[in-house]
């Protein structure tokens, strides 16, 4: 019984020093990173301008900011503490539809907190609807430092083609004109530069799902003049 306590002892013991040398890691903004990506589940291409198709139900293509945290010396900090702050905002390609994000506030920022894994990585992923320009901006910091900060821009397009959160016939009255007359990049979800067949039954899964999400319309942010999505 004694034998069985002290154990239990050293081992509480042990434990209590493993966490206090994981918490005594300090990540080091010179060593660490962060790297905005497009997680690419459609066959639209991500040369310039990087073109994203994005569901509100977050089942198509996504952003993703890696975060990795290292201390001064270059080892990973494990199991640490980061907050990534996001802000967004775009222009519709079409007048009066909206750009949306999945969890954004209605100024179109979203924080993150994370924690790192055993490689000291962390991930904010995230996802909305609308056709248009993005903009994207964020800066992960943890307790006093600011690790890292970038902002890019990307094109954008949806199944939820009018930017509020949620498909349904709406986006219907919008993807037939697009099917039978007009073309619409908005509508054309492989990229091949035509609407048809193709592109429907890309569209039709989230449309009979419903796919929506809760978030809010983003700022309005006009296209930078060098970026051409529409
Ligand atoms: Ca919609
Ligand atoms: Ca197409």
């Amino acid at each position: 019984m004694l034998r069985s306590t002290i154990s239990v002892f050293v081992l509480s013991f042990l434990l209590l020093l493993a966490g206090t040398a994981a918490a005594q890691c300090v990540p080091d903004p010179a060593n660490s990173t962060c790297v905005l990506t497009i997680v690419d589940n459609d066959a639209c291409p991500n040369t310039f301008p990087p073109n994203l198709v994005w569901c509100p139900a977050g089942d198509m293509s996504y952003f993703q900011i890696e975060v990795t945290l290292k201390d001064v010396t270059g080892a990973p900090c494990a199991f640490t503490d980061v907050r990534v702050s996001v802000d967004m905002s775009g222009q519709a390609a079409v007048a009066g539809n909206n750009i949306f994000g999945c969890g954004f506030d209605a100024v179109g920022h979203r924080d993150f907190s994370l924690t790192t894994d055993a490689n000291g990585k962390a991930y904010a992923k995230f996802w909305g609807g609308g056709c248009g320009c993005l903009n994207i901006r964020y800066v992960a910091t943890t307790v006093g430092f600011v690790i890292c900060t970038g902002q890019a821009d990307f094109c954008v397009k949806s199944p939820d083609l009018n930017g509020d959160g949620v498909v349904n016939f709406f986006d219907v009255f919008q993807y037939l004109p697009c099917l039978q007359s007009s073309y619409s990049i908005c509508c054309d979800y492989n990229c091949d530069g035509v609407v048809n067949f193709f592109d429907t039954f890309q569209f039709l899964p989230h449309l009979n799902g419903n796919h929506n999400c809760v978030g809010s319309s983003l700022p309005y942010h006009a296209c930078n003049a060098s970026f051409q999505c529409f």
